[in-house]
């Protein structure tokens, strides 16, 4: 045996929310194929299995070292019987029979295929699955009847499976940002999703929204989104109200995970010259881009004219359909927003499970509510929230659980 690999990793806490899970980890083929498994669990609509394997990734992602033999995970808590077994047959045979079945699967290509169009959910798709549809072309070629979010998702489908970078992410803020102040100055916004907690790329761009006075961010989504409009950066949106003052049952439980803020969910029209130009005006030190639709080490006559003919041949142009979330949050709340808002997923679920479980608590986007003391507790910051729910303050960096 190399020295080392029977040195006992320490203990891990068992909740994600106790821990730092770096972007960057040391088991990244154990992950992936734990993160299959979740994913078809998922897509299957079975939630439960599906958690129990994306808790098991985390823990794998918070560890601080390769794991070569699956003794070395004695004691850690979130493998259950199923990922161990799993984890160890990829130790020993680089290779876990049950991932690769399911990688190769019909249904698990297709579920991801039509789940891959913006507006299709699981049960959609397995519905459309079991008749026979398989991927975007078999539904347009199917006939069905489209909801706009729908239509929008097969029209712009290449694109929106692309993922957006960081620099795409940046040229997009300052559209925001711009459209922000035009409509009410004072306002102010934040970079949330997973861009926040410093990945390089992701399946969309994240904004959260508020006003230092309290009441002036009413309304601001419809005049944010009607100056998009205007100015063409809009192929798509949709926005829904703010129903968390007009709810019955109490802010303290939201009937889902889902909250009431004020959001809109929106295709942007992000065109390449707009984003350079930007980008170049926000970093000095000019960054290169690469962009998806000119090739770089040309004039920019050439890149030009290949553009426009590619544009005329292969459907190829000077701009990209880019996914953004935006959210408005008053400013008493705008802690709780952030907190709920930068994810991941899992994290977000592990710190709602230790509140009730550990502090009995009800964490939302909105408040937290304590059912000891019967009160809401207020907070002003990410960091007070982690100190009234007991935990270490965890920055965003490190909740990629
Ligand atoms: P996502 O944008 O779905 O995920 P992400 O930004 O972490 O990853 P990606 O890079 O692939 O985009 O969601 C961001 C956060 O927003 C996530 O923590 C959950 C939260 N969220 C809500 O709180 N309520 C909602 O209704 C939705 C859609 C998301
Ligand atoms: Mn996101
Ligand atoms: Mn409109
Ligand atoms: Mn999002």
């Amino acid at each position: 045996d190399e020295p080392g690999t029977e040195l006992a990793v320490v203990s891990l806490p068992s909740y994600a929310c106790q821990r730092h899970t770096p972007l960057l980890h040391h088991n990244t083929v154990l992950i992936d194929a734990l993160s299959i498994l979740a994913e078809n669990a998922e897509l299957s609509e079975n939630e439960g299995r599906g958690v129990a394997f994306r808790r098991a990734g985390a823990l794998l992602k918070s560890l601080p070292q390769e794991i070569r033999r699956v003794e070395q995970l004695r004691g850690q808590p979130c493998l259950g019987d199923h990922s161990l077994r799993v984890i160890k047959e990829v130790l020993e045979d680089g290779v876990c029979c049950e991932v690769e079945t399911t990688k190769e699967s019909r249904q698990f290509k297709a579920m991801k295929a039509l789940t891959g169009i913006f507006g299709v959910g699981a049960k959609t798709a397995d519905r459309w699955f079991r008749e026979g549809i398989h991927t975007p072309s078999d539904l347009q070629r199917s006939g069905h009847n489209l909801n706009r979010a729908q239509r929008a998702g097969v029209q712009y489908y290449d694109d929106l499976n692309q993922p957006v970078r960081k620099a795409e992410a940046d040229a997009i803020g300052l559209i925001v940002e711009k459209a922000v102040s035009e409509v009410l100055p004072g306002a102010k916004i934040t970079l949330i999703g997973g861009f926040r907690r410093g990945k390089e790329t992701g399946h969309d761009v994240d904004f959260l929204i508020t006003h230092p006075e309290e009441g002036r961010e009413e309304g601001l989504m419809a005049k944010v989104v009607s100056w998009l409009e205007a100015q063409g950066f809009l192929l798509y949106h949709k926005t829904t109200r703010n129903s968390y003052l007009e709810s019955k049952d109490g802010p303290a439980r939201p009937p889902s995970n889902m909250d009431r803020f004020e959001r809109c969910f929106s295709i942007f029209r992000l065109s390449t010259e707009n984003e350079r130009r930007i980008t170049q005006t926000i970093s000095a030190q000019s960054t290169l881009l690469h962009s998806r639709t000119e090739p770089s080490p040309q004039t920019n006559d050439q890149a030009r004219e290949e553009s426009s003919m590619l544009s005329q041949c292969s459907g190829s142009r000077s701009w990209m359909a880019v996914r953004v979330d935006m959210v408005v949050s008053p400013y008493s709340q705008f802690a709780f927003a952030l907190l709920g808002w930068t994810g991941s997923k899992l994290f977000e679920r592990e710190l709602r499970r230790w509140a009730v479980h550990e502090r009995a608590m009800t964490l939302s986007s909105h408040t937290l509510y304590d059912s000891t003391k019967r009160q809401y507790l207020r907070a002003n910051s990410e960091e007070e929230i982690f100190a009234l729910l007991g935990l270490e303050y965890i920055p965003p960096c490190g909740r990629n659980a």
